[in-house]
C-alpha cells in the first residue's frame, strides 16, 4: 500500500506513534509518505527504504498574522496524493490534520478515492478539542473521515460523549518495538547519574501543564523526608527528562524545597538516549492531570520499570495496579512519595512488578499485534473503492 501520513513532527506522543507506525509499515513494504511542516523527529537523519518526507510549503504574506497553514497541508496533501498515487492518508492528532485530510479527499473526488484515517490521541478530544473554538470543526472533520480509531478505550468513550459522535470508532493501542525498549545494563550511564549509587527516578514528558511536573518534584522532596525517618537512606536522584513550559518553575520549585542537588534536568533528549534513561531507572513517575494512553509508561514496562501514575484517563488500561504499578488520584503526593519509598526500599518488589510490566507489554502492546489492525483496517477501506463517488 502507498500511505500518506500526518504528524506534528516535534516531540510528543502523537507524533511519535505517527512517525513509529509509518516506519514499521515500511519495514513490512508499504510505501509511506510522511506529510507536515518539518520531518518527524523520530525518523531521524537516515535514509529509509520506502519512508519519503514531503514538506508544507508555507507562503508568507503581511497580511498573515496566523499564515494558514490547515489550506496549506490540504493542498500539499492532496498534490502528494496525486503524485505518489496514495492509497489512503491517515492523520494523527484531529487538530488541524483531519480538516486538511478532508479538504484534499473531497478536492480529489473527481480524481480519485482516498479515503483519510484520523486518530485521536488525546487533547486533541479532552482539552482543545472541547474549546468552543474548535468544537464544531472538530466533530465535523472527525465525522468526515472515513475511519476513526483511538489509542485508549477511554478516549473512545470520551469522544463518543464529548462530541455526540455516532459514527464506529476502532480501538487501536499504541505499541512499542520490544527488541528496542528493553532493560540493558549501563554501569557507566547510571554512574553518570547516581554517583553515589542512588535510586533513580525518571520523568519523561513534554512539560506542559497538564504533566503536572511540580508534582514531581513535591513527591521527591515527601520522600526525602520518609527516607530519612524511614532509618534506611538510600539516596535518591529525579531524573525530569523533557522540557517546555513548566520547567523554569519546576526548577524554582525544586530550589524552594531544598531538593536542587537531588533533581537533574536533563532537557529534551533524543529516542536512543530516553530508552537508555528507561533501563537504568528504578523507578517512573507519571503525576499527569490527563493522559489517554501514556505512552512512557508502557516504554518504562517494557524496559521493567515500575510505574508510579495518576488513575486518570487510559493510564488504568496500561498501568496494572498493584501489577506492575501504583496508580495514584490526580495531586496524591503523598500517596505517590509512601509508594516510591515502598519499592526503592524493596529490590525483590521492584523486579516483580518490573518483570510482570514486561510481560504485559509483551502480550498486549507489541509492533507485531498491533501493526496488522491498522493494515487490517486500510485494506478494508482502499477495498471500499468500488463505491460510486
Ligand atoms: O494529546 C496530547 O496532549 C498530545 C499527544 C502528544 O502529541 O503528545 O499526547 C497524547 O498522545 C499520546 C500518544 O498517543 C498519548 O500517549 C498521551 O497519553 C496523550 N496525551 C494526553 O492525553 C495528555
Amino acid at each position: 500500500m502507498k500511505i500518506g501520513i500526518t504528524c506534528y513532527p516535534t516531540y510528543g506522543g502523537s507524533g511519535i506513534v505517527g512517525a513509529e507506525l509509518g516506519l514499521e509499515l515500511a519495514k513490512r513494504g508499504h510505501s509511506v509518505h510522511f506529510i507536515s511542516y518539518a520531518p518527524p523527529m523520530r525518523l531521524g537523519d537516515t535514509p529509509r527504504e520506502r519512508v519519503h518526507f514531503h514538506a508544507v510549503d508555507m507562503f508568507t504574506y503581511p497580511l498573515f498574522e496566523y499564515p494558514p497553514y490547515t489550506d496549506a497541508l490540504a493542498s500539499k496533501l492532496k498534490e502528494v496524493a496525486l503524485e505518489q498515487e496514495l492509497d489512503l492518508i491517515h492523520v494523527h492528532y484531529a487538530i488541524p490534520h483531519a480538516v486538511s485530510a478532508y479538504l484534499a479527499r473531497e478536492m480529489l473526488k473527481p480524481q480519485r478515492h482516498l479515503p483519510v484515517v484520523t486518530t485521536l490521541h488525546g487533547t486533541d478530544i479532552t482539552l482543545v478539542g472541547r474549546d468552543p473554538s474548535f468544537l464544531s470543526i472538530t466533530k465535523f472533520s472527525i465525522e468526515q473521515s472515513n475511519a476513526i480509531t483511538t489509542i485508549s478505550d477511554y478516549l473512545k468513550q470520551a469522544t463518543q460523549e464529548e462530541f455526540c459522535i455516532a459514527c464506529p470508532i476502532d480501538v487501536i493501542y499504541n505499541f512499542i518495538d520490544a527488541d528496542y525498549y528493553r532493560r540493558e545494563p549501563n554501569a557507566a550511564l547510571r554512574k553518570s547519574i547516581a554517583p553515589h549509587d542512588e535510586k533513580i527516578i525518571l520523568h519523561v514528558s513534554t512539560f506542559r501543564p497538564v504533566k503536572r511536573i511540580a508534582d514531581c518534584i513535591a513527591m521527591l522532596a515527601r520522600l526525602r523526608s520518609l527516607e530519612s525517618g524511614s532509618g534506611s537512606r538510600f539516596g535518591v536522584k529525579l531524573l525530569m527528562c523533557g522540557d517546555g513550559p513548566e520547567r523554569a518553575e519546576a526548577e524554582c520549585l525544586a530550589w524552594r524545597l531544598g531538593v536542587e542537588e537531588n533533581v537533574i534536568f536533563a532537557g529534551k533528549q533524543p529516542q536512543a538516549q530516553v530508552r537508555d534513561y528507561l533501563s537504568i531507572a528504578d523507578l517512573l513517575v507519571l503525576p499527569s492531570q490527563s493522559e489517554s494512553f501514556g505512552l512512557v509508561a508502557l516504554e518504562a514496562m517494557a524496559c521493567e520499570v515500575p510505574v508510579i501514575a495518576t488513575r486518570v484517563g487510559g493510564l488504568p488500561e496500561v498501568v496494572k495496579e498493584g501489577e506492575t504499578g501504583y496508580l495514584f488520584d490526580i495531586g496524591d503526593v503523598e500517596g505517590m512519595a509512601q509508594a516510591a519509598l515502598q519499592l526503592l526500599n524493596d529490590e525483590s518488589l521492584r523486579q516483580r512488578l518490573g518483570k510482570r510490566g514486561r510481560d504485559i507489554a509483551l502480550a498486549n502492546f507489541t509492533t507485531e499485534k498491533i501493526i496488522p489492525q491498522y493494515e487490517r483496517l486500510y485494506k478494508s477501506l482502499i477495498a471500499e473503492r468500488s463505491d460510486p463517488w
